[in-house]
């Protein structure tokens, strides 16, 4: 006989289902009690003027449609298939004059050069605003609307140099300074991770303060060169080289695997940078892994930056990505410790190694997104938006 044998609980119902009663569950505990009622807490005049600024622009609709604020050319969010696809289907900032009126700026970096094995990163930034079209600005598990709380723009993309890494790079610190300069929070869309060190230095030019970094990779990306260049193997190297960027200020977060050369854990090493394999996280858990990485990050500094590759993620989840390596994180766990990170409030924040040509349905272009937007909400919601401008008083800012 067997051990557990089903018993139909006293009071089932004729098919013999258990019904099983708990009278301390309060939904009002519950996040999703919590957050349909904060929804209606929500102001919606972003909304109603889009609404309107869409009929101006693109004519009234033909008299058989009900709904009398539908145009006849989509204009705005609607609908999520249609349209000229910024990203979120944010203005396009074409005047970059113009990227300090908004809180944040979504910009593409379109460079591959610094690829060690698979390319096709340079396509990463239109893959991200295709895909992105599929969000609309509100999260219900966070209680904020993005278009209601924040102005953000898209910026557009970096001219890099394809054949030229040094001159790319020059190119991107300026653009990332630009943009850091004029209040606006750098959002920046790769690239593959070459890209790190001249987002990171274009930042850290605009002010005298202490930058940490908080890197979620499964590679090191910290020894000086690959194949005898500075590449995507190597932004971490010349990032903790400027003065305020300190190496011991760099938690690098689920490296692990076969990919990681001798060279970068030795750098690492000399460094004195923090890494938490793929191992420890299992150990330690998220919640105490978020705690020790702003720990780190933020030892005696006064802003974090995050780095965020995409290859962090097991690459079951992330076919479209240049350098695949498997065990690595669930989305969710690493959407949950970007969204930890984020509110502790950032200075800036990368994307970097999708690869849209090696993607499948867009998958992985769509995670990137997904990166973006929960850093972006969790800032919201924590009140942190607008915090990284701290790091330019007191200091001389302007135009570059
Ligand atoms: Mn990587």
């Amino acid at each position: 006989m067997p051990r557990y044998r089903h018993r139909p609980a006293p009071g089932a119902g004729s098919a013999g289902r258990t019904r099983r009663h708990h009278p301390t569950f309060d939904r009002t505990q519950l996040q999703g009690w919590r957050m349909m009622h904060r929804e209606a807490e929500l102001p919606h005049d972003a909304w109603d003027a889009e609404e309107r600024r869409c009929l101006a622009l693109g004519l009234q609709g033909a008299d058989s449609i009900e709904d009398r604020s539908i145009p006849t050319f989509a204009r705005g969010e609607l609908p999520h298939f249609a349209g000229i696809n910024t990203f979120m289907k944010a203005p396009y900032c074409e005047d970059i004059g113009d990227v300090g009126h908004y809180d944040a700026a979504v910009l593409g970096v379109p460079f591959d050069g610094g690829t060690t094995y698979r390319p096709g990163t340079r396509f990463g930034p239109q893959g991200m605003r295709k895909i992105s079209a599929l969000y609309t600005p509100f999260n219900y598990e966070l209680g904020v609307d993005l278009r209601e709380q924040m102005t953000l723009c898209d910026a557009g993309d970096i001219f890099t140099i394809p054949a030229n890494i040094e001159k790319t790079f020059d190119q991107i610190s300026r653009g990332v300074e630009h943009v850091f300069r004029s209040g606006a929070l750098p959002v920046i869309m790769g690239g593959d991770h070459s890209i790190g060190f001249p987002c990171v230095r274009g930042i850290a030019r605009c002010t005298d303060r202490r930058i940490g970094i908080v890197h979620f990779d499964r590679h090191a990306d910290i020894q000086e060169k690959d194949l005898d260049e500075r590449m995507h193997t190597t932004p971490w190297f010349h990032a903790t080289d400027l003065p305020n960027v300190p190496a011991t200020n760099l938690v690098q977060v689920g490296i692990g695997g076969w990919q990681v050369p001798r060279q970068a854990i030795k750098e690492a090493r000399k460094r004195d940078t923090t890494i938490l394999t793929m191992h420890d996280v299992e150990r330690l858990g998220l919640d105490k892994v978020v705690e020790i990485a702003l720990e780190v990050a933020w030892k005696d500094a006064d802003a974090v930056y995050i780095s965020f590759d995409i290859d962090s993620v097991d690459c079951g989840f992330v076919p479209g990505t240049g350098w695949p390596e498997p065990g690595g994180f669930l989305p969710r766990e690493v959407l949950y410790m970007l969204g930890r990170v984020a509110a502790e409030g950032i200075c800036g924040m990368e994307v970097v190694e999708v690869s849209p040509p090696y993607d499948t349905s867009e998958i992985t272009a769509l995670l990137g997104v997904r990166a973006i937007v929960d850093v972006l909400g969790a800032t919201v919601a924590h009140g942190k938006l607008g915090e990284h401008r701290k790091l330019l008083r007191d200091y001389g800012a302007g135009e570059v």
